[in-house]
């Protein structure tokens, strides 16, 4: 405990030495988003933690999150330097969408709008004509259905499923997934549900569909956190990575969380609720990363920057 409150502080004097500021997501572990709140940082979803990076006045964002995330600060941020506790944090969604592939895709319904998550790398966004959030992805896809586009969405396949029921878009499907939010699983969380009647389900689109059925609420990172404050049952159930209860807890004191069952009986899963990519941001990573950045800075090609800062602020401008 000891040895960790000592490199909590060493963090704290090198965040102010190196003129650096600490951005994580609300799936990384507590430790990590409250040192972040505590040294004058954030915690928040994908996009706003690209937002607070570009309005901070720190010369260098140290992003403790996935790859995906460094690369969007990065693009939003080009003056800026991008360290990240390490490059080995990535996401299923992105490693299952390679540029070449998914640009073959595109290219094969050159008639089709390319509207892509933000959990991609930049080459794939870049490609892409719209990019979007969980949290302004149903807003986009209608106003694109509206114009009678047909959509080519990617990469994760859940979230696009939930997006074509609701809009009933003409939507065709990369197959990707986030492996945390695959693994919940319907029968247990109907058992779960049967013993807590009075708690109410909050549910992330990348969830399976029938996962989503089941829900009370469903949406972005940012949207469960404010359900969870907003609706008055006093039990939750929630279907996301786990580390969002750091934040639904401080906001919520007086409420009971539980993690939606991943897993039915005597079956395994290696990302029970929890991100293993995002799991890799420690402490000790995050106090080497600011003593030595080598090997651990994202850098974006210049060329493919422009094109996926194109599509960014088609999405920004859209939700602003
Ligand atoms: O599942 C993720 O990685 C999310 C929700 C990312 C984000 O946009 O904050
Ligand atoms: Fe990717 Fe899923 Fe991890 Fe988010 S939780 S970074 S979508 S693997």
């Amino acid at each position: 405990q000891d040895e960790r409150a000592q490199v909590k502080e060493r963090i704290k004097r090198l965040l102010i030495e190196k003129n650096a500021v600490l951005v994580a997501h609300y799936y990384t572990d507590p430790e990590i988003q409250a040192l972040a709140e505590e040294t004058g940082g954030c915690v928040a979803d994908s996009l706003e933690m690209a937002r607070f990076g570009k309005q901070h006045p720190a010369e260098t964002l140290i992003v403790a999150g996935v790859k995906f995330m460094g690369e969007t600060s990065k693009v939003l941020t080009p003056e800026k330097t991008v360290v990240m506790p390490t490059l080995e944090a990535t996401c299923s969604l992105d490693l299952g969408c390679p540029i070449k592939e998914f640009s073959a895709f595109c290219d094969e319904h050159p008639d089709h709008t390319v509207v892509v998550y933000a959990n991609t790398s930049t080459a794939v966004k870049a490609r892409a004509d719209w990019i979007v959030t969980s949290s302004c992805a149903l807003e986009i896809v209608e106003h694109l259905d509206e114009q009678g586009k047909k959509i080519l969405w990617g990469p994760d396949r859940h979230l696009g499923n939930y997006i074509q029921r609701e809009t009933g878009a003409d939507m065709l499907m990369w197959q990707g997934a986030c492996i945390v939010h695959d693994e919940f699983k319907t029968k247990a969380l109907i058992d779960m549900k049967a013993l807590h009647p009075d708690a109410a389900i909050l549910v992330h689109p990348e969830s399976p569909l029938d996962i989503v059925e089941l829900a009370d609420a469903v949406g972005s990172t940012s949207q469960l956190i404010k359900a969870a404050q907003e609706m008055p049952n006093q039990k939750f159930i929630v279907a996301t990575d786990r580390g969002i209860f750091y934040k639904m807890q401080q906001l919520c004191p007086e409420k009971e969380f539980f993690e939606a069952p991943t897993a039915g009986e005597g079956a395994t899963c290696k990302s029970c609720a929890h991100c293993p990519w995002m799991a890799m941001n420690g402490l000790k990573e995050i106090e080497n990363a600011l003593l030595d950045p080598t090997g651990k800075e994202i850098f974006v090609d210049m060329e493919l920057r422009k094109g996926a800062l194109k599509s960014l602020n088609r999405m920004l401008d859209f939700s602003a």
